[in-house]
């Protein structure tokens, strides 16, 4: 599945720039990650499997031991931003840089799952939204 959604670090290098730090934290802050969707299957009545990979965008390597949080799902892609969905704790996965979080999805069609993720050794934030379908 080719759903992607390309992400920029929340914060700007220019406050970095600025501030004359113009080591290697600008350039990390510079840094560009993707998230992919890996599949959504489901998971039991109501429930959704979302597997989703993390990607540092320069070299193309998946970034293992990301903390993921302030997770949230809704039925936006489907004109109902309002329908959400709770986000069970992600567990990591193998192959490393794959996380695996369950969504209650009440409701069959077409979901975004929106995320932050903490990346060991990255100052900046890294959030993401991103579309699956739910069979149910
Ligand atoms: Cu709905």
């Amino acid at each position: 599945m080719m759903i992607s959604t390309f992400l920029r670090a929340a914060l700007g290098v220019s406050a970095l720039l600025a501030s004359g730090l113009l080591g290697s934290a600008a350039f990390a802050a510079a840094t560009d990650y993707r998230v992919e969707v890996v599949g959504a299957r489901a998971a039991g009545a109501g429930k959704t499997d979302v597997t989703i990979r993390l990607i540092r965008v320069p070299d193309n390597k998946p970034v293992p031991d990301a903390v993921i949080f302030q997770t949230r799902a809704d039925m936006a892609p489907a004109g109902m931003p309002t329908m959400t969905g709770n986000v069970s704790p992600p567990a990591a996965q193998q192959p490393p840089g794959t996380y695996r979080l369950q969504v209650e999805t009440g409701m069959a069609g077409n979901w975004a799952l929106t995320l932050s993720a903490k990346v060991q050794g990255e100052a900046e934030t890294v959030r993401a939204t991103v579309p699956f379908s739910a069979a149910q």
